[in-house]
């Protein structure tokens, strides 16, 4: 079915998913996982759209209270014609600054309904080259030493394909070499800062360049560009950049600055899937590393994300673990992983279902818009 699509109807939903244990990184502890999800009723059928905001802005300056606003006051009236494409919908929301997690969700909806009315699928329609993709996991700050090496032992045994250890100021040098002593060289090992440190560290964080990483994500902050093009200098270590990248344009001035070598890739912090797609572009030309990050999605984000993993550029493993790993039960069906690896989704649009029935009892509110 081809022509211009058009949004009837608008269900802006806040779920709070349950976690198996609190996730602790340098910017906080998360004891569930709330997300806004967003089903968009078109013309051509209804498409689904997660935006990873955290309850607090922690993480970027956007929180589920501001991308709810955003969506219900300032994307969607700007989305009440037809679209072309859904590569259309970069352009009619330019004209609002940021809110990039909110404009994925919106982006990310049009582009399921869009796909499934044409009976494409997102791996295909961006460009993915493999069937599955290679998974990581990603472990939180622990209080004890003895509790981190049995949460590694439990994902080594489970078949990663590799580990990244949160760090911040007083837990970094130490369970590293913990990790490393425990479970050898060999095993893939990253860490992620998550803008804690300064470049007053530099000195102490190249101390970590003895234990073979295979990077360290964002030590600085987002804005510090130019300070990480000179910790970049000073470490062995590959710097890889998340919080700092926020489109393509950020990505081009970080190579040329060579602040990174690597750039973790999440299309709720970039402004969606698309732009995810052209920051992966501009690392690939520049031949700088790309892997698939995550926010703790639910499955409709997670089953985006493998599809966007499954590009040429994405030559390190993602933080693409199946969501049993966080939650008790999930809105889609549950993902297997096998041998390190999962299967990119197949099937039409994003290529998973939601549960009814889960999405009714994740749910804390519902605001539901109508076209006049
Ligand atoms: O498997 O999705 C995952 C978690 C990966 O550590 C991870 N994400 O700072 O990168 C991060 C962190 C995060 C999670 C950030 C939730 C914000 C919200």
């Amino acid at each position: 079915m081809t022509g211009p699509i058009t949004i009837e109807r608008a269900e802006v939903r806040v779920v709070r998913l349950p976690l198996h244990k609190p996730f602790v990184t340098a910017f906080g502890v998360q004891a569930t996982r709330e997300l806004i999800l967003l089903r968009l009723d078109t013309n051509r059928g209804v498409g689904w759209g997660e935006c990873p905001t955290l309850p607090e802005p922690v993480y970027t300056s956007e929180f589920t209270g501001s991308a709810c606003a955003a969506i219900v006051d300032h994307l969607l009236p700007r989305l009440a014609g037809p679209l072309r494409h859904p590569g259309e919908v970069t352009a009619a929301l330019a004209g609002v600054k940021g809110h990039r997690a909110a404009k994925s969700a919106v982006e990310m909806a049009l582009l399921d309904a869009w796909l499934r009315a044409h009976d494409l699928n997102l791996a295909d329609c961006l460009g993915a080259v493999r069937t599955r993709v290679p998974v990581g996991v990603s472990i939180g700050i622990h209080e004890r030493i003895d509790d981190l090496l049995a949460d590694v032992a439990g994902k080594v045994e489970e078949g990663y394909a590799r580990i990244k250890l949160k760090i911040k100021p007083g837990w970094d040098l130490e369970p590293v070499r913990a990790v490393r002593s425990a479970f050898g060289d060999s095993l893939p090992l990253q860490v992620d800062a998550n803008a804690a440190y300064t470049l007053t560290d530099a000195r102490h964080l190249a101390g970590l360049d003895r234990f073979g990483l295979i990077l360290i994500e964002q030590p600085l902050a987002d804005t510090d560009l130019v300070q990480h093009a000179r910790l970049a200098a000073r470490l062995e270590t590959p710097v890889c950049l998340d919080e700092s990248i926020r489109d393509a344009a950020d990505a081009a001035a970080a190579i040329e600055l060579g602040a990174c070598s690597v750039v973790n890739i999440k299309p709720g912090r970039v402004g969606g899937y698309l732009e995810a797609k052209r920051i992966h572009d501009v690392c690939r030309a520049h031949g700088v590393a790309v892997w698939c990050g995550g926010l703790i999605e639910s499955g409709l984000g997670r089953a985006a994300n493998l599809a966007l993993a499954g590009l040429p550029g994405f030559v390190l493993p993602g933080d693409t673990s199946p969501t049993l790993h966080y939650f008790p039960f999930d809105i889609t069906a549950p993902f297997e992983m096998k041998d390190g690896q999962i299967d990119i989704p197949t099937g039409p649009g994003l290529g998973v279902e939601v549960n009814e029935a889960a999405l009714e009892a994740a749910t804390v509110t519902v605001r539901t818009l109508e076209r006049d």
